[in-house]
């Protein structure tokens, strides 16, 4: 079963991601990988560091021939800012520049200081931050790259930026894709799309930060991955948990959830069909494609409440690490929106949980015998 660690300190050397559990016989170049990490750095409201790293992934092992061999991958993703932190992040000798103890509200930097006993804020940061993103995007391209060898394709998009919300999603995945993918801020509605940026220099003029709302959707899933039979096999709960674990993310919705919960009941469920051509299906899909902690074969929806950066050019109060007194929290170059990065993130974790629901129900060896597997289960569905 596909599993994964990932390391590497913000400011580091690098960034270094583990992946066990890999099948092998899955075709993998690093270029694919290369896509998603471009993606995950772009968007309106990104800080300068996106203008000094150009994410590219070195594939170290578990890769021959450019098929994966069934042992477990090693990704590096160097930092090209190391550089400029040489002595400030020198891993043996002394640290050079004076410790951070003004910790920013919202961030790690207070819990992260008082659970490792640390009195410099940076030992916090270095690792909280949401760089180690990265990482887990090129686990989620892999992912990805497995997912799309079964018809299973998954899109992380923009829903809402501060006050601005998408009204126009186009239907059909095709349209979806190719417009979010040229929105400066991945939301596939285009005149949402411009008003967002607008929200985004706003928040940059008032020496402010922004969030939003973000989705992701799966499309080509059978029913029946997930369980109903343990707490820890749902696969709703799975999705939701490794999607709250997304820096910022403080919100996890399955579906029309929260719209669904003032319906009457007739109303908030999705009805059941079959013909011979489709095989099951519904109209509507209010429930998000999971019922029961199960796929039911409906493209898989969940939304993401992402909270706004937290470093703030204008800081709110704060008390010294040190000292308790109250002082302003630290600033430190950042984002000012980094919603349309989040739904990358989003997206590989998707992916990630979905190989792994994929995998218990197929098997994890080879791709041929998860997709001999696949196929009967197929044939028994009609
Ligand atoms: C990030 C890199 C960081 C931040 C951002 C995410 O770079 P730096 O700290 O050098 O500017 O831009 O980090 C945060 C949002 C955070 O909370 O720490 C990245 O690669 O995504």
């Amino acid at each position: 079963m596909l599993r994964y660690l990932t390391a590497g300190e913000s400011h580091g050397e690098m960034l270094v991601a583990v992946v066990d559990g890999l099948p092998a016989g899955l075709p993998l170049v690093s270029s694919l990988l290369n896509r998603d990490l471009a993606r995950r750095q772009a968007g309106h409201g990104r800080g300068g560091r996106m203008g000094i790293e150009r994410d590219a992934v070195r594939i170290v092992s578990g890769v021959r021939g450019g098929i994966t061999l069934g042992s477990p991958l090693a990704l590096l993703i160097e930092n090209r800012d190391w550089v400029n932190w040489v002595s400030r992040m020198a891993v043996e000798g002394p640290v050079e520049g004076p410790p951070l103890t003004a910790p920013r509200p919202g961030h790690a930097d207070l819990p992260g200081a008082l659970k490792y006993g640390h009195k410099d804020v940076r030992n916090v940061l270095e690792r909280a931050s949401a760089r180690e993103t990265a990482a887990r995007v090129a686990v989620g391209a892999v992912a990805k790259s497995l997912l799309a060898r079964f018809g299973v394709r998954v899109l992380g998009h923009v829903l809402a930026i501060g006050p601005v919300e998408a009204r126009r999603i186009p239907p059909s995945w095709k349209d979806l894709e190719r417009k979010a993918e040229a929105s400066p801020v991945r939301c596939a509605d285009t005149a949402a799309s411009r008003a967002m940026v607008r929200a985004i220099d706003r928040a940059l003029a008032g020496r402010d930060t922004v969030g939003g709302w973000i989705e992701v959707r799966a499309e080509g899933l059978p029913p029946g991955l997930g369980s109903y039979v343990q707490a820890d096999r749902r696969l709703d709960g799975r999705l939701a948990a490794v999607l709250a674990s997304i820096p910022a993310v403080k919100g996890v919705a399955i579906g029309d959830a929260f719209a669904t919960s003032r319906l009457p009941g007739s109303r908030a469920h999705d009805e059941i069909f079959h013909d011979a051509r489709r095989g099951w299906f519904r109209r509507t899909n209010r429930a998000g494609g999971l019922e029961g902690g199960m796929t039911n074969g409906e493209p898989v929806i969940l939304r993401c409440a992402v909270k706004p950066v937290s470093t703030l050019m204008r800081p709110l109060r704060t008390a010294d690490l040190l000292t308790g007194r109250p002082v302003r929290a630290h600033q430190e170059r950042s984002d000012v929106c980094m919603v349309p990065a989040a739904a990358v993130v989003a997206e590989a974790a998707t992916a990630i949980e979905l190989v792994r629901a994929l995998q218990e129900k197929f098997g994890g060896d080879s791709v041929a015998e998860m997709r001999g597997n696949w196929k009967g289960y197929l044939r028994s569905l009609r």
